[in-house]
């Protein structure tokens, strides 16, 4: 948007020539070349020109879990008109065709710059190519991308999701050394997210890494819950049919946990500090904080939302002309009953 106005500011001096141009006639050139092509991208019509607010299309994969909610609440905060920004925003329902319709319609609006968690790693090649042909620099957030062309996004902010994975496997190592439990056979469940994402494929390979190290660890099935509550349930509650000796889950992240707890209960099978099932869970979002303090999830490995900050802070670098990194890992903890207390009270998501 700023780039058109630039544009018009060179062909007609003064303000007066824009803002008669831009009352009577732009938004008709606009709509007669389609540039304001109709899409189903939530947006409020941004007042064009009357403030020089810099553009960001965000496309966010979906609302499917707590972290989700978090994460959009982040960058939300961070990019507001009193922080200089119009944020355009989509929900794509974590369905990637979704997301790819909103970042063209970002492009045929000319936004100053893309933002988008992708849901999966894969499929982004073409319309990351149109994003570059138009100018426009792309940061990518939350999880990855798998492209051939690594030009075609600027940087990318995000967790380490094997060393998440790998934390899970250390944390059961040392759990079962304390019960003395190193020699028996121990069969694990793995309640996996969205297949092909950036946290599932990380989270499981990273435990699988440490996993293999053990032939007494028996993962009996891995099987994807789509990051949600709902599925979550389902999927557990077939497992308990399936497999009479569960002695540990791995659940990829909170929502699936809350909704693996709820089949255990309805089970009658017990779970957490004294229970049959020991709980390993990932985000560390409040309200499985809370379960980890009560005993209910043994440990929950956590991934840090709060990434709306590094957003700003990149775009005013590039606005400056200064260089980025081609990557921004955020820090993240390890809760468990011992140390969950002191993180709580304060604990904003
Ligand atoms: C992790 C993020 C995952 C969370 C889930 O980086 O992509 O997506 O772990 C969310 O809660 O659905
Ligand atoms: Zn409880």
């Amino acid at each position: 948007m700023k780039k058109i106005l630039e544009k018009l500011e060179e062909i007609f001096f003064g303000h007066v020539g824009i803002c008669i141009l831009l009352l009577c006639v732009v938004p008709f050139i606009f709509v007669s070349h389609g540039l304001f092509r109709e899409i189903e991208v939530e947006q409020q019509p941004f007042d064009v020109g009357t403030e020089d607010l810099i553009v960001v299309g965000f496309s966010q994969l979906g609302s499917e879990s707590g972290w989700r909610t978090a994460h959009t609440l982040s960058v939300q905060e961070a990019l507001t008109k009193d922080t200089g920004y119009f944020l355009i925003f989509n929900n794509a329902r974590q369905m990637q065709e979704n997301q790819i319709k909103a970042i063209r319609s970002f492009i045929s609006q000319r936004v100053d710059y893309i933002v988008f968690a992708p849901v999966i790693e894969s499929g982004w090649d073409t319309v990351l190519q149109e994003a570059k042909d138009a100018g426009i620099p792309v940061i990518i957030i939350d999880r990855m991308v798998n492209i051939k062309d690594d030009s075609l996004y600027t940087t990318w902010i995000g967790t380490d999701a094997w060393e998440e994975g790998r934390k899970a496997g250390r944390w059961l190592e040392g759990y079962l050394r304390e019960k003395n439990r190193q020699a028996e056979r121990i069969n694990i469940v793995v309640l996996q997210g969205t297949i092909g994402s950036t946290a599932e494929i990380g989270r499981s390979e990273g435990f699988e890494e440490i996993a293999a190290m053990h032939e007494n660890w028996r993962i009996l099935e891995s099987a994807t819950a789509d990051f949600t509550a709902a599925k979550g349930k389902e999927v557990m509650a077939e497992m308990l049919c399936r497999y009479p000796k569960i002695d540990v889950l791995v659940s990829q992240n909170d929502d699936m946990t809350m909704g693996a707890i709820e089949a255990m209960q309805e089970a009658g099978v017990s779970f957490g500090e004294n229970g049959q099932v020991a709980v390993i869970s990932f985000d560390a979002i409040r309200d499985a904080l809370e379960m980890v303090d009560e005993g209910h999830i043994n440990v929950d490995i956590e991934c840090n939302p709060v990434q709306g900050s590094y957003i700003d802070m990149i775009i005013q670098k590039l606005e400056n002309g200064e260089q980025v990194e081609r990557s921004y890992v955020v820090e993240e903890n390890i809760f468990t009953k011992d140390n969950v207390g002191r993180f709580l009270e304060d604990r904003t998501y």
